[in-house]
């Protein structure tokens, strides 16, 4: 039987957070923030995991939502999502920058997990709804799905890089993810070059036919197209302007001992944001007298994630290691050069280490988009502070006003962060002011707003 919600957002995870044992909290986040108002306005429902192994509940409203909950088991978290979701498909599509795991039993509870997602999704959906399919937890949703449901208008967005043939060819399922994929009527990826690797892709592997960005599957017309993710810049660019952040943002300075230059990093703990690179840059100024101690602090803000893949425990003794070293060698009694926080913080903190930061530090080595770099020139309305930013984040190809470097490179980072720590005031309010043009006009709104409008127009 068909279900009855006419708007539908398929994702891995659901978009609240428990808070004790019974209550529920929005998860911070854009995707939530953009997605919401559609939500209201379209009696819409949101299918996906609470986070919790093992937990069966109902359905549930929540904050003008309705959640639907899919369960996971724990062995399924470990194969489906540590598995093939966190060890497999993440490197594979980040550039190989660490080595993917390809194994058969990951590979079974991703496709079985693909389709219970798939299933439930068919069942709540109403005739002829919109569906929409979040990353890349879930590439084998849409075929799944459109099996299942014809009737539907089936959009999917990859948060991720979509990598070159040359890469995806690896993967011994390469086929059918592809196929996965081509169950949408539209595929969304964060970059042209995503959009391309994909058309190129079914080309080369599947044989099909291509014109320009779309494919002909089956008598139907599958859509490739960039659609940049941002952030809600009106949101933060009010926060940043209260007198409790500003005030937080001065007590930040000072705690650091009130340096010339603060420099920043936040990231989830991911070998592929370039934290590592980004410190040993640092460190060399330090090293070679580009920077004196007690001139500059680096506050590297590291939440903590996966932290049962194999992986992330190496990065994590591997950083740990670098911060300790930098510290222990030009450090002084009660200050160190690099103040590192393996934490989460909350909004108001954040923007108020934005708004305390005179360089925000971007290095990743492969990035689908990095929605800090946004973030942070969200929280700039000063025209203060400088974006370093690496050329292999999505960002950087709006952000051309940022200092991009390739994090590879590191004496070239050192040079991108001198210069932005010496760049005059005049230098840094014509930066920031294009970089704050780009992301007011281009914000999580218009990103969905976007999508959602070539999905049903297309
Ligand atoms: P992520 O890899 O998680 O996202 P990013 O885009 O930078 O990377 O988003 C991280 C978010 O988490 C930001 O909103 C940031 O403020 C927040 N965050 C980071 N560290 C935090 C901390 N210590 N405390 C609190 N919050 C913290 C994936 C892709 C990206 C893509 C996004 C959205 O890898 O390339 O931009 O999805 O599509």
């Amino acid at each position: 039987m068909d279900g009855t919600s006419s708007f539908l957002i398929v994702a891995n995870r659901l978009p609240v957070d428990r808070v004790g044992e019974s209550e529920w909290r929005r998860s911070p986040g854009g995707l939530v923030t953009a997605i919401a108002p559609v939500m209201q306005r379209r009696d819409g429902a949101w299918l996906g995991w609470t986070g919790a192994a093992g937990e069966e509940l109902k359905p549930f409203d929540h904050d003008g939502m309705h959640l639907i909950p899919v369960p996971l088991s724990a062995l399924e978290v470990e194969l489906y999502y540590e598995g093939f979701s966190n060890a497999t498909l993440w490197p594979l599509y980040h550039d190989v920058v660490a080595t993917p795991v390809y194994s058969r039993v990951l590979w079974d509870a991703y496709r079985a997990v693909n389709d219970r997602f798939a299933r439930a999704a068919a069942d709540a959906a109403a005739p002829g709804a919109v569906v929409w399919v979040q990353d890349y937890q879930l590439q084998l949703v849409p075929a799944m799905l459109r099996r299942l449901r014809p009737d539907l208008r089936i959009g999917f967005f990859l948060h991720i890089p979509f990598p070159p043939a040359e890469l995806f060819w690896q993967l011994p399922w390469r086929r059918e993810i592809l196929e996965g994929l081509l169950g949408a009527d539209l595929v969304g990826f964060q970059r042209p070059g995503g959009a391309s690797n994909f058309i190129r892709l079914c080309r080369r592997l599947l044989g099909l036919q291509n014109h320009r960005n779309e494919v002909q599957v089956e008598g139907r017309t599958v859509r490739a197209e960039a659609f940049p993710i941002s952030v809600d810049f009106g949101e933060l660019d009010q926060l940043v302007r209260e007198p409790h952040i500003l005030a937080r943002a001065k007590e930040i300075r000072a705690e650091l001992g009130d340096p010339e230059h603060v420099l920043l990093g936040v990231d989830r703990l991911d070998y592929t944001k370039g934290i590592g690179q980004r410190l040993k840059a640092f460190g060399e100024l330090l090293g070679d007298g580009s920077i004196q101690p007690g001139e500059a602090a680096f506050v590297q803000v590291a939440t903590p994630t996966r932290e049962r893949v194999a992986e992330y425990i190496r990065l994590r003794n591997d950083i740990e290691l670098r911060v300790g070293r930098i510290n222990g060698e030009y450090g002084m009694l009660g200050r160190h050069p690099i103040n590192y926080l393996h934490q989460s913080y909350d909004k108001n903190e954040l923007a108020a280490l934005y708004r305390a930061a005179d360089v925000m530090v971007v290095t990743p080595l492969r990035d689908g988009m990095n929605l800090v770099a946004k973030e942070y020139v969200s929280c700039r309305h000063d025209l203060r502070g400088a974006l370093v930013l690496s050329e292999f984040a999505g960002a950087a190809d709006e952000l051309r006003q940022a200092y991009l470097v390739n994090p590879y490179d590191i004496d070239g980072m050192k040079r991108a962060m001198l210069a932005a720590m010496r760049a005059t005031p005049h230098e840094l309010a014509r930066r920031m002011r294009s970089l704050r043009r780009r992301v007011a006009t281009h914000d999580v709104d218009k990103w969905a707003g976007d999508f959602l409008t070539a999905l049903e127009n297309g």
